[in-house]
């Protein structure tokens, strides 16, 4: 039997119920400079428990959606490629059951692993990537599985316009050249026409989110291997993540929490915070609850236009 907070809180489904299935990847065997992700989804799960599963800003409660939590997989730290199998396993499992994969890092990298399984699966596959980093090299200290190369591989498998960036404030002359002549909404300096843009480019398709959480600042999220200043703050996050929610969503990541360089628990609470509400955002109970809500509040505007007839 498991300990209760060996799951993150409020994610009670059972696997066959289940809209999302989530799952730890921990992983971080290509950190270039300070490792410690591999640690991230425990904490992640452990600090859950100081937060509610009640959200305030959505009128809505994660404990009524259907979210398994199946806990970390076992990662051969050694074996890069392994690794990544074994996430393109996880994920494929979870697709071909028709749920969708929610997976916690871990480094950027094994989003790779999940990528791999859901192009197979939706081949005209979209990803929204928010990051303080391109990760756009196409190789990295010899290597070209690695944490700074992990879009670069992924757009080799959805092609680089299919990618939507933003965030972005670090990364080679390269890497913004390649993003800029591959994409021509990359990186625009004003992220609210970016998002528009990628709402009205996205909207036909299957999204993927891949969330670094070293997109906000670090006075925000000091808990990660490589801070870049000048980033978002949380509600920033959430407003752009939860502008997605009409997107067709099938998973998405958060990546890169490392719990060493976190002390006071400010970045697991967090990440926390924007897990919770993205599961919400993205759920099938609280897009159907909303919907229930606007029709009734129409109902309240047939009634007064009803009654300023009859006056
Ligand atoms: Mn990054």
């Amino acid at each position: 039997m498991r300990s209760e907070y060996n799951r993150f809180i409020g994610c009670n489904a059972e696997f066959e119920e289940a809209e999302y299935v989530l799952f730890g990847a921990p992983f971080d065997g290509t950190t270039s400079y300070r490792p410690g992700t591999r640690f991230g989804p425990s904490v992640m799960r452990r600090e859950s428990f100081g937060i509610e599963t009640y959200s305030p800003y959505q009128y809505c409660d994660l404990e009524d959606c259907a979210v398994f939590d199946a806990g970390d997989l076992e990662l051969p730290f050694g074996n890069t490629e392994r690794v990544l199998e074994m996430i393109e396993h996880m994920t494929s499992k979870i697709i071909t059951r028709d749920k969708k994969p929610v997976m916690l890092g871990g480094e950027h990298l094994v989003t790779l692993g999940a990528v791999r399984a859901l192009v197979k699966k939706y081949p005209d596959l979209r990803i929204i990537h928010l990051d303080a980093h391109a990760d756009l090299r196409d190789e990295y200290l010899g290597e070209k599985l690695s944490h700074a190369t992990v879009m670069r591989r992924c757009s080799e498998l959805v092609g680089m316009k299919n990618i939507y960036q933003f965030g972005i404030r670090s990364g080679t002359a390269d890497e913004f050249l390649f993003g800029r002549i591959q994409n021509p909404i990359f990186g625009l300096e004003n992220v609210d026409e970016e998002i528009e843009n990628i709402l009205f480019v996205a909207q036909d398709y299957p999204v993927y989110i891949t969330l670094d959480l070293d997109v906000l600042d670090p006075s925000i999220f000091p808990g990660t291997g490589t801070p870049e200043h000048n980033g978002f703050t949380v509600s920033e996050v959430l407003a752009y993540t939860m502008a997605f929610s009409d997107l067709n969503i099938v998973g998405f990541d958060l990546v890169e929490l490392s719990p060493p360089y976190d002390p006071s628990g400010i970045s697991a609470a967090a990440a926390n915070l924007i897990l919770r509400e993205m599961l919400i955002y993205y759920s099938q109970f609280n897009r159907s609850q909303q919907i229930a809500e606007n029709s009734s509040l129409d109902d309240i505007d047939d009634l007064e236009i009803d009654t300023e007839f009859i006056i």
